[in-house]
């Protein structure tokens, strides 16, 4: 299993990310771009870089047999997928392997079994992993109410080939059960090519808190700890902190040891995400398996001090997991807010477009994973994340107010950016307090307030709000202010991890 070339078949944040790992290792680097992405960051750093086509993601970063043919013509011998596009493509991951490529990742029979929320189910609960109660039977729908008024309103109508949300439905009482029933199907069917949907025991107001694990080809498995990602907006990850400020101890380790259970039950290889929803009693339960390495990687690494690419590549290459689990370090506290070319005041419309000015927030424990430059597109094909900006602090209060004085220092010219939004949640009481829930962000609390009383806030604000718009106008050419017309089109349209 030789890497000693690696292809990165991504882009953006990530593909940047991976390619510095790669340095550090001594590995060469190949980058792949569409025709949006010729001037993108991760062109400019890999050593090498290859046209694979139009803009559309399934015109290049997502055709299998142009980054095989890269791979090829270049000579790389391992192909690192990233997140999203192909890294949970079980058939791309054969096709390279069978080519004498190391897809950088999961065995695919792992991607297979974790692919299937049903069939991920079965292997948590043999695995004796705790999992929400409910059946992963799929069934008709009489036989789904059934189910559903023997466990007891509310339920949750799931997708089986589902994930993220898509076609999933809260049913809160027997009334609504066959309308909700046919529109998870349908929603099913339209994002998954498949119409089975199963029914769980509805948690309320859950927290989402995911275990990072790790496996060798030797069959040595460990966990990084937990990262909580429970404030989200529309199954979009939003804040992302390790540890979490919900798990005692206790709860650590017996989560811990859950997700080993069910990573070891498919001889998982590389880095996994194993998910679970908590309730306010501290119960959890296994969700899904993320087979890839994860957006919010970060927050892992900074209280674990570790590279989590660097040991993707030693596990790719058949070397043992360089540490055992009593090696693991869980150190301070680590918060991620994830920086989006988006309008917070207009319900996070994107906003594309050119990269004016650029300032972004350095110093001590401040890390900024960025994908773009001054000067660059945010192209309004592809999820409009400009960088994840992560900090570090001994309590998590000092992670906090350490990101408040980071996000201070951003300067993003020419597009609209959530970074004020940002600042607002990192005030937010409940959230300073750990109090989170996946609900958090249903109330827009963070809209501009009319002006108050407050003569001195007043003024500060007015002119934050000038110097705001003064940016803008300097770096925006007339008319453009709304965004790019065109990015109301492809909104939503593109999978945003
Ligand atoms: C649930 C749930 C409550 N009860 N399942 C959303 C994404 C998908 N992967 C699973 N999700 C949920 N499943 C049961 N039985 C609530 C959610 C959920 C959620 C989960 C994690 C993070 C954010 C969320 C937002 C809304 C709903």
């Amino acid at each position: 299993m030789p890497v000693t070339k690696v292809l990165i078949a991504n882009r953006g944040e990530i593909a940047c990310r991976v390619i510095r790992t790669c340095r550090e290792m001594g590995i060469p680097t190949v980058a792949v771009y569409s025709d949006a992405d010729r001037g993108a960051l991760h062109v400019r750093m890999a050593d090498e870089a290859y046209p694979i086509g139009p803009a559309p993601a399934r015109e290049s970063y997502l055709v299998v047999e142009k980054i095989l043919a890269v791979a090829k013509q270049s000579g790389a011998d391992a192909i690192h997928p990233g997140y999203g596009f192909l890294s949970e493509n079980a058939e791309a991951a054969r096709l390279f392997t069978e080519h004498g490529i190391t897809f950088i990742g999961p065995r695919p029979d792992s991607i297979v079994q974790m692919g299937s929320k049903t069939a991920a189910r079965e292997v948590a609960m043999a695995a004796g992993c705790p999992v929400v109660p409910g059946i992963q039977k799929t069934m008709e729908e009489a036989e789904l109410l059934v189910e559903a008024q023997k466990m007891g309103f509310p339920v949750m109508l799931k997708a089986a080939m589902g994930g993220g949300g898509k076609g999933m439905r809260l049913v809160t009482k027997p009334e609504e059960f066959t309308s909700s029933l046919a529109r998870a199907r349908g929603e099913a069917l339209s994002s998954f090519g498949d119409d089975s949907v199963y029914v769980e025991k509805a948690i309320i107001q859950p927290r989402h808190i995911e275990i990072q694990v790790f496996g060798d080809t030797h069959g040595n498995h460990v966990y990084l700890w937990e990262r909580e990602c429970s404030v989200q907006r529309r199954h979009q990850k939003v804040i992302e902190e390790a540890p979490s400020p919900h798990v005692t101890p206790e709860m650590r380790k017996a989560m811990g040891e859950a997700a080993l259970k069910v990573a070891k039950a498919v001889n998982y290889v590389g880095a996994g995400t194993v998910e679970f929803l908590a309730d306010a009693d501290r119960n959890f339960y296994f969700l899904e398996m993320n087979t890839r390495l994860q957006v919010e990687h970060p927050v892992t690494e900074w209280i674990t001090g570790l590279d989590l690419v660097k040991w993707q590549i030693l596990v790719a290459r058949g070397e043992q997991l360089p540490l055992t689990q009593d090696e693991i370090a869980l150190n301070g506290w680590a918060m991620e807010c994830r920086i989006y070319a988006e309008d917070p005041d207009k319900n996070f419309m994107p906003s594309p477009g050119k990269i004016t000015f650029l300032r972004t927030p350095a110093g001590p424990n401040v890390r900024d994973d960025g994908g773009v430059y001054e000067g660059s597109e945010v192209p309004m094909f592809y999820d409009p994340m400009i960088s994840k900006l992560s900090t570090w602090g001994p309590t998590r209060l000092e992670a906090i107010d350490k990101m408040r004085m980071a996000l201070g220092e951003y300067r993003i010219g020419g597009i609209r950016h959530n970074v004020e939004f940002h600042k607002v949640l990192m005030e937010h009481e409940p959230f300073r307090s750990g109090d989170l829930n996946t609900g958090m962000l249903d109330k827009p609390f963070w809209k501009k307030k009319e002006v108050g009383p407050n003569l001195q806030s007043a003024v500060a604000a007015a002119m934050l709000h000038e110097l705001d718009s003064e940016e803008r106008r300097a770096a925006q050419p007339a008319g453009s202010g709304e965004g790019h017309p065109d990015a109301w089109k492809h909104w939503g349209k593109f999978n945003r991890l």
